[in-house]
């Protein structure tokens, strides 16, 4: 047998090893925590726990770091971390993104957490900014529709439905109708937590650092890159406007 031509055949049932994001496209990696309802129930407070949320701000902070996002967007038990159209990691290879993301997010979250914890992964793409804009305009009205829903439900709960009449009363319900039901149990819905209902973002900033330079004998600024947690996101069309800003730094034509 031709080792070559063995080779050869074997790496070719490698099937999707040569699929790589499209070049010149914005990329954002969604991770989602496997069976989470399961793993939450028992450990955090519903509907939601501060200490989840820095678990899940923790590791959206590993995946910006390790795999050289511009932004991380995280509500619920998921996190998108975008990335600019010149960027190269890994060749840009699906395999690698998803694997790769996925392992990280779950190493992170279980190294923090104590608790073995496993993400899925997967890979939207856009061709055009507006596109990146309306991508983070759609998770952040799933997290106000969780956040309301997930709120209603235990509120539920607590006053003795079981979790079946708790769906059974919200399903098919307005805004208005779980806002008032919140209401009527003393929560308004709009003085909650931002984080809780329009999510959190980090991002990149620089900063200024006053320093010394023995060799020239003089004062010197240098600057440094640091990740902002943003825990009030603006909403809506200002969320919009915020997206966009931070779009507009980037160079679509320089590779990093
Ligand atoms: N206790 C608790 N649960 C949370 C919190 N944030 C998200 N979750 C739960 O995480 C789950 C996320 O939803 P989903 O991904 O659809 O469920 P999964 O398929 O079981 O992972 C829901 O059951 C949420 O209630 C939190 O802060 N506290
Ligand atoms: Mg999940």
């Amino acid at each position: 047998m031709d080792s070559a031509d063995f080779e050869a055949r074997m790496r070719r049932l490698e099937y999707f090893h040569g699929v790589r994001t499209l070049p010149g496209a914005w990329v954002v990696i969604r991770v989602d925590g496997r069976s989470f309802t399961r793993l939450t129930a028992a450990r955090f407070e519903k509907p939601f726990d501060p200490a989840f949320h820095e678990l899940m701000v923790g590791t959206a902070r590993a995946l910006l770091e390790d795999l050289h996002g511009l932004y991380a967007y995280t509500e619920s038990d998921e996190i998108s971390i975008l990335f600019p159209p010149g960027w190269d990691l890994f060749d840009r290879e699906v395999e690698k993104l998803v694997s790769i993301s996925a392992s990280v997010a779950s190493a992170a979250f279980s190294l923090a957490s104590q608790a073995v914890a496993h993400f899925d992964s997967r890979i939207w793409m856009g061709a055009e900014r507006q596109q990146v804009v309306d991508y983070f305009r759609w998770r952040q009205a799933d997290a106000e529709r969780c956040g309301l829903n997930g709120w209603c439900h235990w509120m539920l709960v607590k006053a003795g439905k079981s979790a079946v009449e708790a769906n059974a009363i919200l399903a098919g319900k307005s805004v208005g109708f779980k806002n008032e039901l919140l209401f009527q149990h003393g929560v308004n819905f709009n003085d909650l937590p931002v984080w809780q209902r329009r999510g959190t973002g980090l991002h990149w900033e620089r900063q200024e650092k006053p320093g010394f330079n023995p060799k020239e004998g003089r004062a010197v600024v240098t600057t440094r890159r640091r990740l902002r947690v943003d825990e009030g996101l603006p909403m809506k069309d200002a969320y919009a406007a915020f997206i966009q800003g931070l779009l507009d730094t980037v160079d679509v034509d320089q590779v990093n």
